[in-house]
């Protein structure tokens, strides 16, 4: 099935791929399988740059919104050093929406129009970024958890098809296991730290597992683009697929840690050899990505509020004057 790109709105209206020329459509299907990249002067079918600008748009918007949680523990690191990591890490993120947009600018669609759909409500970004992160112990799993499933993610979807998205994400995945280690590091100062701190951890992480397992997204069966992205290359692993490689990457090293995770149906299945698990609530997954999460609005309302004080930075670096080099005396 062909997601929901369709030309007309009649009953019968056909999917938009099937009025793109046959035989640049087959000679484009070809490359993708000779594991070719298509690069922005490419001819590329409509619903490909669709596609792609929603997802990397998606991806770039998820970035900035995504410093925001740990961005609020900025002044509140527990010392100096933790302090200068973590401002270097919120710095990264917003590093990486530069290059994502620069990414998604590449298929047609504006920076400006990109931000104001983010601002507007019109765009989506990750679902984690709209839970918020109380004590220093969310930000330690965010750092760890959060950037371990964009790591899986990211690094299975480098090898995919288009190449300045590519591009963007191996650079990003070599920033992203720096702050996995820093998380990491931070999740096991506090696992092996007083009776208080492990006590904060787990409140944490039983506090971020849903998101968690709601981050790589609805199960397959109920995935709308999945088989169109995976066609494309655009997207290498299904949801499932990449929960699964979370699952077990990470819950041997959460168990190593002492902590508990709040899925007493969670294991292994040493048949099938795959995780079995409870099913996240999904009705909640849908609420947040709709704009309905506890911090939707605070999220949009900050991100807003930046744009706007922006306004005059932007002004003056689009002004020619601002272009010229000064010479030097
Ligand atoms: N959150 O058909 P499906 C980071 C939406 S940031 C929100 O399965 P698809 C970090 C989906 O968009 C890294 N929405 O979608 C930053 C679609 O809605 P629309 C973030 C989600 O695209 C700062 C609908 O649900 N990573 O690491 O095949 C600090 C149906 O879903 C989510 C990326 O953005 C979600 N979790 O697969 C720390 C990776 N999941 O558009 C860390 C790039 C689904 O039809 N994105 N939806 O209205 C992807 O790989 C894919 O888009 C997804 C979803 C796997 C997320």
């Amino acid at each position: 099935m062909y997601g929901n790109a369709y030309v007309g709105d009649m009953p019968n209206a056909v999917p938009e791929v099937m009025c793109e020329d046959p035989e640049k459509l087959a000679e484009f299907e070809a490359k993708i399988e000779r594991g070719e990249k298509i690069e922005p002067h490419d001819w590329m079918p409509r619903e490909y740059r669709r596609q792609l600008i929603r997802m990397i748009e998606q991806h770039a918007h998820s970035e900035i919104i995504g410093a925001l949680p740990e961005g609020t523990w900025i002044t509140r690191a527990p010392g100096f050093k933790r302090k200068l990591a973590l401002l270097a890490k919120v710095q990264d993120e917003v590093g990486h929406a530069q290059l994502l947009y620069n990414a998604a600018e590449t298929l047609g669609k504006s920076r400006e129009a990109m931000l104001n759909d983010l601002i507007s409500g019109k765009s989506k970004y990750s679902n984690v970024f709209n839970y918020p992160a109380p004590t220093w112990a969310d930000s330690a799993v965010i750092a760890w958890l959060i950037d371990a499933g964009a790591i899986i993610n990211q690094v299975t979807n480098s090898k995919g098809s288009y190449g300045p998205y590519c591009r963007a994400l191996e650079r990003i995945c070599q920033e992203e296991s720096f702050h996995l280690k820093y998380g990491y590091e931070n999740a096991v100062t506090l696992a092996t730290g007083t009776k208080k701190q492990r006590q904060m951890l787990q409140d944490a992480l039983n506090r971020w597992w849903t998101p968690v397992m709601h981050f790589f997204g609805p199960p397959d069966k109920i995935s709308v683009h999945t088989e169109k992205l995976m066609k494309w290359k655009i997207k290498l692993a299904s949801n499932d697929e990449m929960r699964q490689q979370f699952l077990n990457m990470y819950v041997p090293k959460i168990w190593e840690l002492g902590l508990t995770i709040p899925d007493p149906a969670l294991r292994k299945n040493p048949e099938t050899n795959t995780w079995e698990y409870t099913e996240p609530d999904w009705a909640e997954f849908m609420r947040v990505i709709n704009g309905d999460g506890p911090c939707n609005k605070e999220r949009l309302a900050v991100r807003n509020m930046a744009h706007e004080k922006g306004k005059w930075v932007r002004a003056a670096l689009m002004k020619p004057q601002a272009r010229h080099v000064a010479p030097l005396s």
